[in-house]
């Protein structure tokens, strides 16, 4: 008898984690970007018109910053030893190069991550 339950309860607990894997899940893509002085590693991301993507950013240097109206990228500070996420669903196809939104040094005039959007 006891052992019949055990059987029962291993049976239960293999078809809740048979549903908790099946349930539904974000098919979100995540990239990660640090920022330091003065540039974004990878300089380049590519990224897909009507797809979700979420944009890990953090530094490891310095206090930089991204935004952009044409990908819908809020202004967003990047600080080192934080992450902060945004959410891009790119809406037209192109090459969208985003400079550094806050004033960081001497390099700052020249620091940009390249969005390549594809179709
Ligand atoms: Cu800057």
């Amino acid at each position: 008898m006891i052992r019949t339950l055990r059987i029962f309860g291993i049976a239960v607990l293999a078809a809740s984690q048979l549903f908790a894997a099946s349930g539904p899940v974000a098919a979100r893509t995540s990239i990660d970007v640090v920022a330091s002085n003065w540039k974004f590693t990878p300089s380049t991301i590519s990224l897909h018109v009507g797809e979700a993507t979420t944009i890990r950013l953090t530094s490891s240097e310095g206090v930089h910053g991204l935004a952009s109206e044409d990908l819908g990228i809020p202004a967003t500070t990047i600080s080192p030893g934080q992450f902060t996420s945004v959410t891009v669903t790119p809406k037209k196809a192109g090459k969208y190069v985003i400079h550094c939104s806050i004033m960081c040094g001497a390099g700052h005039p020249n620091m940009a991550l390249t969005v390549n959007v594809l179709p």
